[in-house]
């Protein structure tokens, strides 16, 4: 598929998967590089299922894939959707371990309904943040690829507004989407998605990097921001960890992917 069939699907389905962004000689290594950070810093999140481990804030432990944040064609699919200048806003590690349970329907950031800081529905029909996995194994359906429901990012609603056990069973029109390992999976984050159970006898993995536009606020995702305070902490919601990096992991980073996290660079507390 090339990038403009990629944006007509995307914006047609909710997805889109391109392939060969990490070559096929190098997907291994930053495999490895995942699972030893896995190993090293997972922690269980109260968003994710059973027998799945995830890193938040992975980019501050592994940059292994961080160069390939700027293929060219992914680059140009993500402009033509998001505009210039667009910005990480999340990185996280995806281990799904053999035998990890189906995870609950949801959009992703901003849209999730019960959080603090939360575009509420019905939100417009319109691209403002943008899911991609990096498929570091190959999706299938007996690994666990991702399901999703295509059209569904056009309700202006998602299923993280219903109760919890309303969320976990299958969807009529529901699909898994498969790859070989190196793609990127490409969703509008309203696009409604679960993950599958990983039916193999190796991990599933996958590092998940969501972008924003430039003028979508994402200070209410730093730790010690006021916005954060009011919003997250003082509403007792739950939100994801803050994605912040240090200093000397930034200086690390290849110049041209910089510009992706400069905003997220770790600041001094607000006072
Ligand atoms: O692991 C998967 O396939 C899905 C991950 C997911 O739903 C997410 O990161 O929002």
């Amino acid at each position: 598929m090339n990038c403009e069939q990629l944006i007509r699907q995307l914006k047609a389905s909710g997805y889109g998967v391109l392939a060969d962004v990490i070559p096929s000689g190098a997907v291994q290594r930053v495999r490895d590089s995942v699972l030893e950070t896995a190993r090293q810093h997972a922690v269980r999140s109260n968003f994710a299922p059973q027998g799945t481990s995830q890193i938040a804030s992975l980019i501050r432990y592994d940059q292994s894939f961080a160069e390939y944040l700027v293929e060219e064609r992914l680059t140009n699919i993500v402009t033509a959707l998001l505009g210039e200048h667009y910005r990480v806003s999340f990185t996280t590690a995806l281990v799904n371990h053999p035998g990890n349970d189906r995870g609950q329907w949801h959009a992703d950031w901003p849209y999730i309904q019960s959080l603090g800081a939360r575009f509420p529905a019905p939100y417009p029909d319109l691209i403002m943040h943008l899911t991609m996995l990096f498929m570091l194994s190959d999706f299938t359906v007996e690994t666990g690829a991702t399901i999703a429901l295509p059209g569904s990012h056009r309700r202006g609603t998602n299923p993280t507004a219903e109760p919890v056990a309303d969320r976990l069973d299958p969807l009529p029109g529901e699909l898994q989407i498969t790859g070989k390992a190196g793609s990127a999976l490409l969703l509008d984050s309203r696009c409604w998605h679960a993950a599958a159970p990983n039916r193999s006898a190796e991990d599933r993995v996958a590092v998940a990097v969501r972008f924003a536009p430039w003028w979508l606020n994402l200070e209410v995702l730093r730790p010690n921001s006021f916005l954060r305070k009011q919003m997250v902490e003082r509403a007792n919601k739950p939100d994801a960890p803050a994605p912040t990096i240090p200093p000397e992991v930034f200086a690390q980073l290849p110049e041209n992917v910089q510009p992706l996290f400069h905003h997220w660079i770790d600041a001094p507390p607000a006072q």
